[in-house]
């Protein structure tokens, strides 16, 4: 304690006072914890932080290729040398020695060699100097198949006009995707790509997505059995309950946008077959390039849609949180009713089969 007393004169009645306080303090936290010499050690290197344990790892966030994620993560307030991660296909590791351990650093690991589809969740401990362990923080990651809405914004932070321009969108990781994700997809077509991004504030969950694309179109042309996924746009799925069930479920949506003048939307959920379901939705759409107009060469067009929360059944995200997540591009470039191309999330994915989605991990 000595470090802490003040340099200047103090009266002797301040001085023991203070000491007293604060020797009490020490005492009253050393018989909370096992272990106080621990204790004492951390609330010394903690500039008078509290510290019985390392703060809990916070603003995750992952990125994952087919076989491969990787993450990052803050230290907090009470200081931390090292984490341990813990890995496993059938929930999170409930302590620091099951599941499967992933090397790691202070604040990231890169865990290699997994399975495009499968769920891998992570538990993640800070570690003290003297091996005194956080709560777990916890991240759910789908090879291929994870999106990140790294931090709740403020409300009111996003103005849906159809660009990501807003400041509040920077924090949000952009998932990308290419022509060779799509279906029926062959080599000289027009080879759309682009990305999605995700975020949240405590009313609304956020969709973004850009696709770069050559013909705009969007006729609304709705017939011979088909639907609103024959124009451009884009599919967009929630499992809110990350229940991955073989067929919807009653907190699973389905949404249908395309960026027409007027847009042909569509809203559905389940259980079973997607049903009627009229959230209040709000959507902005950008188009670079001349909506159906197939003599000129378009750039790309943009969409950002606000859900509701209560809409998806929930009256709030949390930090840490896995929703079941997927998306879609719709791919049309002529008059008519026929998509040319089909662009799933990634190969596997089934619309009407939540197991086959991927995650939104908050
Ligand atoms: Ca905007
Ligand atoms: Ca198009
Ligand atoms: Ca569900
Ligand atoms: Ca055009």
């Amino acid at each position: 304690m000595g470090q802490r007393l003040p340099s200047r004169p103090l009266s002797l009645s301040g001085y023991c006072i203070g000491c007293f306080v604060a020797f009490m303090a020490l005492v009253g936290c050393a018989q909370y914890n096992a272990t106080p010499g621990v204790y004492g050690l951390a609330l010394l290197a903690n500039s008078g932080a509290r510290c019985s344990a390392p703060t809990r790892a916070s603003s995750l966030s992952a990125t994952t290729t087919n076989t491969t994620v990787t993450a990052q993560f803050s230290t907090g307030a009470c200081p931390a040398t090292s984490s341990i991660v813990r890995r496993s296909t059938t929930g999170f590791p409930a302590t620091v020695s099951s599941g499967t351990l992933v090397s790691s650093t202070l604040t990231g690991f890169s865990d290699s060699g997994l399975t495009a589809g499968t769920v891998y969740y992570y538990s993640i401990f800070l570690s003290d100097s003297s091996g005194v362990t956080s709560s777990a923080a916890n991240l759910s990651a789908i090879p291929g198949k994870t999106v990140v809405a790294p931090a709740q914004v403020a409300n009111g932070s996003i103005v849906i006009d159809g660009s990501d321009s807003d400041s509040a969108w920077s924090a949000s990781p952009q998932f990308s995707f290419s022509y060779a994700e799509a279906y029926g997809e062959s080599a000289g077509a027009d080879n759309p790509s682009g990305y999605v991004r995700l975020a949240y504030d405590s009313q609304y969950f956020y969709f973004f997505i850009k696709s770069n694309d050559k013909y705009v179109h969007v006729d609304g042309s709705v017939c011979c059995g088909q639907g609103q996924w024959t124009d451009d746009g884009v599919e967009v799925f929630f499992d809110m309950g990350f229940e991955r069930a073989t067929s919807p479920d009653a907190n699973d949506f389905h949404l249908i946008f395309t960026p027409g003048s007027p847009a042909f939307n569509w809203y559905g959920k389940g259980p079973g077959a997607w049903g009627a379901w009229t959230p209040t939705v709000n959507s902005g759409i950008l188009i670079n390039g001349t909506l159906n107009n197939e003599t000129d060469t378009d750039t790309s067009w943009s969409m950002e849609v606000a859900i509701p929360l209560s809409d998806l059944g929930v009256s709030s995200i949390s930090s840490g949180q896995s929703i079941g997540f997927t998306f879609w591009l719709n791919e049309d470039d002529t008059v008519g009713h026929a998509a040319q191309h089909w662009y799933p999330y990634t190969t596997g994915t089934s619309s009407s089969n939540p197991s086959t989605w991927g995650v939104a991990q908050f």
